[in-house]
């Protein structure tokens, strides 16, 4: 919750979230969460989807949910899903969602087959990234292209970034492929070049859940490191050279973690997801929602750790 009073002459929010992971009204379990605010001030949350107990990940479905002040949500139902598209029947994992040419885009990664962990020679199972249009920013979102954009044996987490000058990045994991970025075409509907290795200052790490922002003219390239510690990178560019940062946010049951940051009213948000164990569930296993907390920044831009709350 937003509190704003004034104190002579200069505005001061406190700020207290009233709930930890966020009611959303419903049980409906979610993950992966990309959050904007586009020109109506409203904040939009873009996640994937967990079935209850789910196994593998098997994901069907990408949900969006809009608020004004961050307690009363509204969920906007299953905006698209792997039945609507014709070349993907599972893996609805981490999406994102851009706004441009007047028109909303979700990016997604979807794909097919199975894993054979035993003899992995034997998996069919491969993913690739898919981008859907709306006029609304709450869907339904349709697959124009037909086609994913891009398919490898495992290509997930897209990231859209859009400068100021209009021009979108596309950041993603791709077997392989880690560490690089693709411009899009004009009308989002391809890409534009070559992917560009970039230049992550010489660190490794494992490239899941891409998250790229600016703020003061500096561009943060943030992503939980090899799954789980949220750490980041800072840029004169969107394609780098980065420089590494460090964590700001700890692992936390040895479980996987995915972000976005946004600013709303002021306010730097971090979302992401945590893995709860409900006495109400019938799970005997954590199950993923999602969770918000304030992000603070230092004078020279250095991100502050930022601790998880409850409630
Ligand atoms: O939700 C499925 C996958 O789990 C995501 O794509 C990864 O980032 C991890 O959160």
């Amino acid at each position: 919750i937003f509190k704003w009073c004034w104190l002579g002459l200069v505005t001061v929010s406190s700020v207290v979230f009233a709930q930890n992971p966020l009611d959303f009204g419903s049980d409906i379990k979610t993950a992966d969460p990309s959050a904007h605010v586009w020109k109506d001030g409203k904040m939009y949350l873009y996640t994937s989807h967990d079935e209850e107990c789910q196994v593998d990940f098997y994901m069907k479905n990408w949900h969006v949910f809009s608020s004004d002040n961050l307690t009363d949500w509204q969920d906007h139902g299953a905006v698209l899903s792997v039945k609507d598209l014709n070349w993907a029947d599972n893996y609805a994992w981490a999406p994102d969602a851009a706004y441009k040419n007047g028109k909303y885009y979700l990016i997604y990664p979807a794909g097919n087959g199975v894993k054979d962990r035993v003899n992995p020679q034997n998996s069919t199972k491969w993913m690739g990234i898919g981008v859907a249009e709306s006029d609304s920013p709450t869907g339904p979102f349709k697959d124009v292209i037909g086609k994913p954009l891009w398919r490898t044996p495992y290509a997930n987490d897209p990231g859209l970034f859009i400068d100021d000058e209009g021009q979108a990045y596309l950041y993603f994991h791709a077997q392989g492929m880690d560490y690089h970025v693709v411009k899009m075409a004009d009308d989002m509907r391809s890409i534009d070049g070559d992917f560009i290795k970039m230049d992550m200052g010489g660190y490794e790490p494992k490239m899941e859940g891409p998250w790229v922002f600016k703020r003061n003219g500096l561009y943060y390239f943030t992503m939980p490191e090899n799954n789980k510690e949220l750490s980041y990178y800072t840029s004169q560019s969107p394609t780098g050279p980065w420089t590494y940062k460090g964590i700001f946010m700890q692992q936390e049951h040895n479980s996987n973690n995915h972000h976005s940051i946004v600013e709303f009213k002021g306010q730097w948000i971090l979302f992401y997801h945590r893995w709860y164990q409900s006495a109400k569930s019938q799970c005997e296993k954590r199950q993923r929602k999602v969770a918000a907390e304030y992000i603070y920044f230092n004078q020279d831009g250095s991100i502050q750790p930022v601790k998880r709350t409850d409630n």
